[in-house]
């Protein structure tokens, strides 16, 4: 095969335009605008309110190109493109090529005819999906998401950039993904499958590849596994009616993990067609070697829902997944690498590729085969009304899942197919259903209980497939169950609800729950003024999606925090109730270990620079949540269940292993005065969650000294403290905080800076920052007993000197606030 990258320098106008300016492929015409000046940065600011046009517009691409003189001597040369965003039509050299509207599908064109020597013009011109989905909309209203351009759901495009409640209204345009030409001779490798069969140890790898031909050739298939040491194994099998299959005995497997409970070696597959001996194409996987199922089982409480590895079942935890930049083009491997790895980083082991973005590019998921991070795909269904009673959109929809199913099945992180978001409690409790939608409904009992699964099994039947999220998988009935299925918690955050509300719920698998907070200040500087950190200022609501959010966060604030002190303080009191409320549902989840099977908040990442539920940043700064959640994940988590005078203590062990260590509680008085010690030996059960104590406080708590009263929790190994839990018994706005007249010793390791925090009192929620670098620390935001050290540590900004460390060191906590 014999390929010539079309991407690259191109040209982009308006249509109706007579100028054309550079553009690059690929990318966009909001992306290519802002290059070329033509519009102001739409993140900044309310610009995004003054660049609607750009997709209410028609865009042409234009490039010109000389064929490679090999290309044309082959006897067919296709047009591939990776993905279009999204009413597409393709033109070479005046003539139509092909037409899409699919932004989720690969298109792949047979230009063989239209080719011609010397020089050659593609031009790409995209229809506004804007007007589309107006016109669409008109011929038949469908509910949809309030926060969004309404129709949305009419075109194959990400369903989020049409705008949600995180993202603003910024449907992007062009050429998304790779475009090329392939040249051919014989043929094709077309469907390639990947499969493992595990048997008592023993991994067998199948390789099942079809091509499409056209020369007459004597055409086989090689394929060659390379274990991760190196050592390597090779089979071969002819094609017979344009099917070949092979399969490999792999010698010592070796198996992956997911993070926490492993190691993830891979194994690189490739499968190579040949044509009368010679090789003419290759396509190289990464393969993880694990066996995985969605467990449901009868029990007491219901029916389970956990995912077991490898025979062992984990507790996932985790977060959703959004798309990481409204412009896709934008986003880098290193980008993906560092969100990932900071999942990672903080011991989370899933991710939940959200089904209101898109199926996410080849790197996201090299990326969490790498990390151990299994993934909850979504197919790109969410929150609305889908037409899928009209027949085009439908076989549109095939094709994309076909080649989606296809693209990922072989993938070690793969952990599920879901149907859609939110789209069966939409039926079922949000208004959906009425006398003159009850075709849709039987459409979408159609589609997702029946067409989508039965698809889903004939391309991948190595994977469970789920239809909504959340359900209990009866369509359309309790979406929201603690016996069955998976569930959506939102009554903390947009019913106001208590964080203690989180304990009321008894899930069998919490696949979201969310709360928002602020970015970080260096973030809210880059869109908006001084003059405008406010949190009720236009720009800053302005940079909030959720009606009524930051009203919200404050009302949520008043409950927990005194009235900060300054923009600065409201900015770290927001990102503390965002870690708090989580604390509280994802220690309750693991808690329950042997009833729930994980628990996934709403959301790792953003897409623009926002208040949201992200723990992430647009900028990739992590909020106190995303250090919250090193210690809320950890392999061996220390949790106090608090309620009134009564305090239990437990210990949950998600290792395989039992662990031996030590508890030590002591009540004490906010100078560090011990009213009641006492330890615990622990040898914590694997898999599981241990009862260490359950401490009554009465005796020692009264309406005059609780507010100068905190329990502290630790856990010991080996000389060695691993966790605090500190629980206070007022409400922190209550609690009468000393001054903990915090102090920070630095000393370098290598290019490691280590801070030593110790303070006099105990100090809540410490944060410790380097002024002028955006590093990140081994923890941030916690709790220091009184007269205790803490050590944590970062790199040493490049070219830093320890005395420069030392003058740009801050360290601030919950007393400083007010
Ligand atoms: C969930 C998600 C999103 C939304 C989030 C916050 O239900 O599925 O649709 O952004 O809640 O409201």
């Amino acid at each position: 095969m014999m390929s010539q990258s079309l991407s690259g320098a191109w040209q982009f106008r308006q249509v109706g335009e007579s100028a054309w300016l550079p553009a690059s492929v690929p990318g966009g015409a909001h992306t290519d605008l802002m290059a070329a000046g033509r519009i102001p940065d739409p993140f900044v600011g309310d610009n995004e309110r003054r660049v609607q046009w750009v997709a209410e517009g028609d865009w042409e691409y234009r490039r010109a190109f000389v064929a490679a003189p090999e290309l044309l001597a082959e006897p067919r040369v296709l047009l591939l493109c990776d993905g279009l965003d999204t009413l597409a039509e393709l033109w070479l050299n005046g003539q139509l090529v092909g037409q899409a509207e699919n932004m989720f599908r690969q298109h792949r064109w047979d230009v063989t005819a239209l080719l011609r020597a010397g020089e050659n013009e593609l031009l790409v011109r995209f229809r506004s999906p804007v007007r589309y989905v107006a016109e669409r909309e008109r011929a038949r209203r469908l509910p949809g998401v309030g926060e969004a351009i309404p129709g949305g759901q009419h075109l194959r495009k990400a369903p989020s950039h049409f705008g949600w409640d995180w993202g603003p209204q910024l449907p992007a345009i062009g050429i998304w993904k790779d475009i090329r030409l392939e040249g051919h001779r014989h043929a094709r490798l077309d469907d390639v499958s990947l499969r493992q069969q595990h048997d008592g140890g023993r991994v067998t790898l199948r390789v099942a590849a079809s091509v499409e031909s056209w020369e007459p050739a004597a055409l086989d298939l090689r394929v060659s596994v390379a274990a991760p040491d190196g050592g390597r194994q090779s089979a071969q099998a002819a094609f017979v009616s344009g099917r070949a299959a092979a399969a490999i005995e792999i010698a010592q497997p070796q198996l992956w993990w997911p993070n926490g409970y492993g190691a993830q070696p891979l194994y690189q597959v490739d499968i190579t067609l040949h044509a009368d001996g010679a090789p003419i194409e290759t396509r190289r996987y990464q393969v993880g070697l694990r066996t995985l199922e969605l467990r449901q089982q009868a029990d007491g409480w219901g029916r389970s829902f956990g995912f077991v590895v490898n025979g062992v079942p984990i507790f996932a935890k985790g977060a959703n997944w959004i798309p990481s930049d409204s412009f896709p083009t934008r986003i880098t491997d290193r980008q993906l690498a560092d969100l990932i790895g900071s999942a990672a980083a903080c011991n989370h082991n899933m991710l939940r590729v959200w089904g209101g973005g898109y199926y996410e590019f080849e790197s996201f998921y090299d990326l969490c085969d790498r990390y151990g991070l299994l993934v909850w795909q979504d197919f790109m269904f969410s929150c609305s009304v889908y037409p899928m009673g009209d027949e085009a959109f439908l076989s549109n929809v095939r094709a994309e899942v076909a080649e989606n199913v296809r693209r990922l099945r072989h993938r070690a992180c793969l952990a599920l197919w879901c149907g859609n978001n939110e789209m069966e409690q939409g039926w079922a409790q949000w208004g959906w259903d009425r006398p003159d939608t009850q075709d849709l409904k039987a459409e979408y009992v159609r589609f997702f209980h029946q067409l989508l699964p039965a698809w889903v099994r004939a391309d991948d039947p190595d994977h469970d497939y789920w239809p909504s999220s959340p359900s209990s998988n009866l369509p359309l009935e309790v979406p929201q169950s603690d016996a069955a299925g998976d569930t959506h918690l939102w009554t903390v955050w947009h019913a106001l609800k208590p964080f203690e509300e989180y304990r009321a719920h008894l899930s069998r698998f919490v696949s979201e729950f969310g709360f928002q907070s602020l970015p970080a200040l260096p973030t809210i500087a880059t869109y908006a003024e001084p003059a405008d950190w406010n949190m009720t200022s236009y720009v800053m609501e302005h940079h909030q999606r959720n009606r009524g959010g930051n009203g919200r966060i404050i009302a949520y604030m008043t409950d927990h925090f005194r009235l900060p002190n300054s923009f600065d303080s409201l900015v770290y009191l927001t990102q503390l109730l965002q870690a708090e409320a989580m604390r509280v549902g994802i220690e309750h989840w693991r808690r329950l270990r042997e009833r729930c099977g994980g628990a996934l908040y709403w959301q790792l990442n953003d897409c623009w620079p926002v208040a949201s539920w992200s723990s992430i940043d647009y900028y990739g700064r992590w909020k106190a949540l995303q250090y919250a959640t090193r210690r809320m994940y950890a392999p061996i988590l220390l949790s106090v269940e608090d309620a009134g005078d009564q305090a239990g203590i437990y210990v949950t062990n998600d290792t395989t292993a039992t662990w031996d260590g030590e508890v030590r509680w002591s009540l004490q008085t906010m100078a560090g005065e011990r009213l009641l010690a006492g330890e615990a030996p622990l040898a914590a059960a694997p898999l599981a969650t241990t009862a260490v104590r359950q401490l009554d406080l009465a005796a020692y708590l009264s309406d005059g000294n609780r507010r100068g009263r905190a329990l502290v929790c630790e856990l010991w190994q080996a000389g060695a403290r691993r966790a605090t839990s500190v629980v206070a018994f007022a409400p922190h706005k209550h609690v009468e905080l000393l001054d903990p007249a915090l102090a920070a010793e630095l000393q370098t390791d290598g290019s490691r800076l280590v801070v030593h925090v110790s303070g006099r009192a105990l100090a809540r929620f410490v944060e410790v920052g380097l002024e002028g670098a955006d590093v990140r620390f081994s923890d941030n935001y916690f709790d220091l007993p009184a007269g205790e050290t803490v050590a944590i540590a970062c790199p040493l900004p490049e070219g830093w000197s320890l005395e420069q460390a030392r003058d740009a060191l801050g360290l601030r906590s919950l007393f400083d606030t007010y």
